[in-house]
């Protein structure tokens, strides 16, 4: 992409309304637009990176064996009479009227609908397990949308859906989608802690939340030490094998809620000595809720015996928006965001320092051709800004690597090499400056 022809509109000042880093950073990058209270027009280089967060979860979604759909947004009131959180729901439902004075809501979640295809279609053991997901915008409307994404009212959720024929097997959906969440954070560069929780509205006994640790985080976490050196399941997991060592070792180490009682708990469970105080930001949760929802419903199976039972079902969110605000929590300095590489919107910032000198064009011109072909997504600044300008916006808008191209350098054939996380700088020639970006 070359600057010139783009839609970036970084901003100079610090806009007051932001309380948080990210909310800051993601305004002053040029990534997201207020459109009113806790909805936001995602601005071109924002959508770059929440398209790249949702592809992570899509991927991991499918590895653990997960199938993709796509539910609407608007939902019928009736559908969630049948369970009964029509009304439960209360003010955070955003209710609507259409022109025929029916009545419909704006999805804050989905185990209604999803229950209401799975009973339409699925009538057997034999067909199970299945585990289908969406990834949709969903209305709640909360009390105080705040933090720009990280408290919207709209906002983009993956949501994942378990059936199994009884509850072993429905406990061992729920851990398969356990280690696709681990694995999911870890390839974004986060490290995120699950925790024993309390589901809330969604219902169920079983839920974890996912945390990941940052000083501006909503939730107050009393954590174990051992856990942020605990190993991340990799590639070799084996979603079909016996995932519950893996569960072990994590759950034995979770943490407690803000509840205090938690706390007391926690107090008990584990060692002083390891105990740590810290804020977290909750980017995914998981339930295991049984039949809650497919007795109401009426979502039943026929067993083995010919007998039919109610599905077993988990549901399991990831907060695909807020993940881009948690990242940026997680990943900053005073200069502006420094993405990791697997969600950073472009791989490579080119800098034309000036910008109609023929050999800085060619320079970059050279560079923008072969990153692009080897994959890397460049941006080429290629404006008539000044170079303290072009430093400072590349530097905010925090690529992984910065190629800078001058005409001083370029008189002994040098470029400088930036690297965004460690600050380091190297002066060399071009072709090794590509070398060391492409690996
Ligand atoms: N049906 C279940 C799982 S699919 C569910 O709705 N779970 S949830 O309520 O925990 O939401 C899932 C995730 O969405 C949360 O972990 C959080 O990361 C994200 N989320 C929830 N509310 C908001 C909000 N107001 N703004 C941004 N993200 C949110």
């Amino acid at each position: 992409m070359r600057l010139s022809r783009y839609f970036l509109p970084v901003l100079k000042q610090t806009p007051a309304e932001a309380q948080i880093t990210s909310h800051r950073l993601m305004l002053r990058a040029g990534m997201l637009r207020q459109e009113a209270a806790g909805i936001y027009a995602w601005l071109p280089l924002g959508h770059r990176v929440l398209k790249k967060v949702e592809q992570i979860v899509r991927e991991e979604m499918d590895r653990a064996g997960a199938i993709e759909l796509l539910m609407p947004t608007l939902q019928l009131a009736d559908l969630w009479r049948e369970s009964g959180r029509y009304e439960a729901y209360g003010a955070e439902m955003l209710r609507i009227t259409d022109r025929h004075e029916r009545e419909l809501l704006y999805g804050p979640t989905n185990e209604e609908m999803i229950a209401e295809i799975f009973r339409a279609y699925v009538h057997s053991y034999k067909e199970l397990p299945k585990n289908l997901y969406h990834i949709q915008w969903k209305f709640r409307d909360e009390q105080r949308p705040r933090f720009g994404v990280m408290r919207g009212r709209e906002f983009l959720m993956k949501d994942a859906y378990s059936f199994d024929v009884d509850e072993e097997k429905g406990r061992a959906s729920y851990n398969q989608m356990f280690v696709a969440y681990l694995r999911l954070f870890a390839r974004m560069g986060l490290k995120a802690i699950p925790m024993k929780a309390e589901s809330g509205p969604i219902g169920g006994e079983l839920s974890h939340e996912f945390i990941v640790l940052a000083q501006t985080g909503e939730s107050a976490v009393f954590l174990d030490k051992r856990m942020l050196d605990l190993a991340v399941p990799g590639e070799d997991v084996d979603y079909r094998g016996d995932l519950s060592p893996i569960i072990e070792a994590w759950t034995r180490l979770y943490a407690a809620t803000e509840d205090v009682h938690d706390a007391d708990r926690y107090e008990r469970e584990t060692e002083a000595a390891n105990r740590v105080t810290a804020r977290g930001i909750e980017v995914g949760q998981t339930f295991f809720f049984g039949d809650k929802y497919s007795v109401p419903m009426k979502a039943t199976v026929s067993g083995p015996d010919g007998v039919d039972r109610p599905v077993q079902m988990g549901s399991y969110g990831v907060g695909v928006s807020r993940l881009v605000g948690a990242i940026i929590e997680a990943s900053h300095d005073e200069a502006g965001i420094i993405w990791p590489e697997p969600v950073a919107p472009f791989g490579v910032g080119i800098i034309n320092l000036r910008v109609g000198d023929g050999a800085c064009d060619e320079a970059c011109e050279t560079a923008y051709a072969a990153l692009t072909a080897a994959g890397k997504e460049p941006l080429l600044d290629d404006t008539d800004e000044r170079p303290g300008g072009k430093f400072a916006a590349m530097d905010l808008i925090g690529l992984p690597w910065q190629v800078i191209v001058g005409p001083r350098g370029l008189t002994e054939r040098m470029v400088e090499l930036k690297r965004r996380a460690s600050g380091e700088r190297r002066t060399l020639p071009l072709d090794e400056a590509l070398k060391a970006i492409c690996g």
